[in-house]
């Protein structure tokens, strides 16, 4: 069976961690396979945004496998918290959009897969959580970087030394979560109709401006700026903006081809 499925339609890909009997854990199997289906999805066209969520109701990602990681020598520790860094760092640096649908617990590594998605959409039941120090170890695939860049270093190092959860309405009040559902059905459904409104606009506007804000992140807001300037400079050598302009002031809707 795979561990992680993908599927597409209508522009917009389903990826599911598929390991439900052991809460959706990351294991070199998983991540192995998730680092093919990046790939893919990066080289594929037809996809324009992508969904990321857990296969049943109870875990979205419960983490990196304990069992896996506790047989890790130091250097092998090393090469794996590389590795999911890198997979991570690819749906960070891709083109395209990518929406964390947390259904139950985000954990350890699984709160690192939702940090790395450009937002978070999650269900009343989501559960999220750092539980690294109290298992001896600490986060390792970006955690301590990701998390207090979105919630502040104060915040982050309460959630990240406590190890205790939070539940679906507090990460919405950090601004960890955009948007809260009842249901998983009815939380695919909103990210579905978020990705076909991401989808009407032009998808290399779409994609600069991921890359400015994500890049410009590490950037001081001068050096941002600039960086912000050039890539306003490279849209305006697109067909899509012409398209767009035009489009605008003939009061029509406009075509983009992506070109
Ligand atoms: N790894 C391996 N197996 C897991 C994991 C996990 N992270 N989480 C759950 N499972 C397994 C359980 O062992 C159990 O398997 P089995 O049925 O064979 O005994 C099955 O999933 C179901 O889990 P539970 O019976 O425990 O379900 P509960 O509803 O009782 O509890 C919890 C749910 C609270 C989520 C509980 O399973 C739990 O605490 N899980 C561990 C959570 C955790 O600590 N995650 C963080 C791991 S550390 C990490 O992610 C580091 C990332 C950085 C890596 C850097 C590389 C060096």
């Amino acid at each position: 069976m795979n561990k992680v499925i993908l599927e597409v339609k209508d522009g917009v890909g389903i990826l599911t961690i598929n390991r439900p009997d052991k809460l959706n854990a990351l294991n070199n199997e998983v991540l192995s396979e998730l680092n093919t289906i990046i790939n893919d999805i990066n080289e594929n066209s037809e996809v324009r945004v992508v969904l990321v969520t857990g296969s049943g109701e109870k875990a979205f990602v419960a983490g990196a496998d304990i069992a896996f990681m506790k047989e890790l020598t130091p250097r092998e520790a090393v090469n794996f918290a590389r590795m999911g860094q890198e997979i991570l760092n690819k749906m960070e640096q891709s083109e395209k959009p990518f929406i964390a649908c947390v259904n139950g617990y985000a954990l350890g590594g699984g709160f690192e897969l939702a940090l790395a998605c450009d937002f978070i959409y999650a269900t009343e039941n989501a559960k999220f959580g750092f539980p690294e120090v109290s298992l001896g170890i600490i986060p390792g695939f970006g955690g301590t970087q990701n998390l207090p860049r979105l919630v502040g270093k104060n915040v982050a190092k309460e959630l990240i030394f406590t190890a205790k959860m939070i539940d679906a309405s507090e990460a919405k009040e950090l601004g960890v979560v955009s948007r809260l559902f009842n249901t998983k059905d009815e939380m695919i459904e909103g990210a579905v109709d978020t990705a076909k409104q991401i989808m009407k606009n032009g998808t290399i506007a779409v994609g600069l401006a991921k890359k400015s804000i994500v890049d410009g992140f590490n950037l001081t807001k001068e050096d941002g700026l600039k960086y912000e300037a050039n890539l306003f400079g490279v849209v305006f050598s697109t067909d899509d903006a012409k398209e767009g302009l035009s489009a605008f002031l003939e009061k029509r809707k406009p075509q983009y081809k992506n070109s």
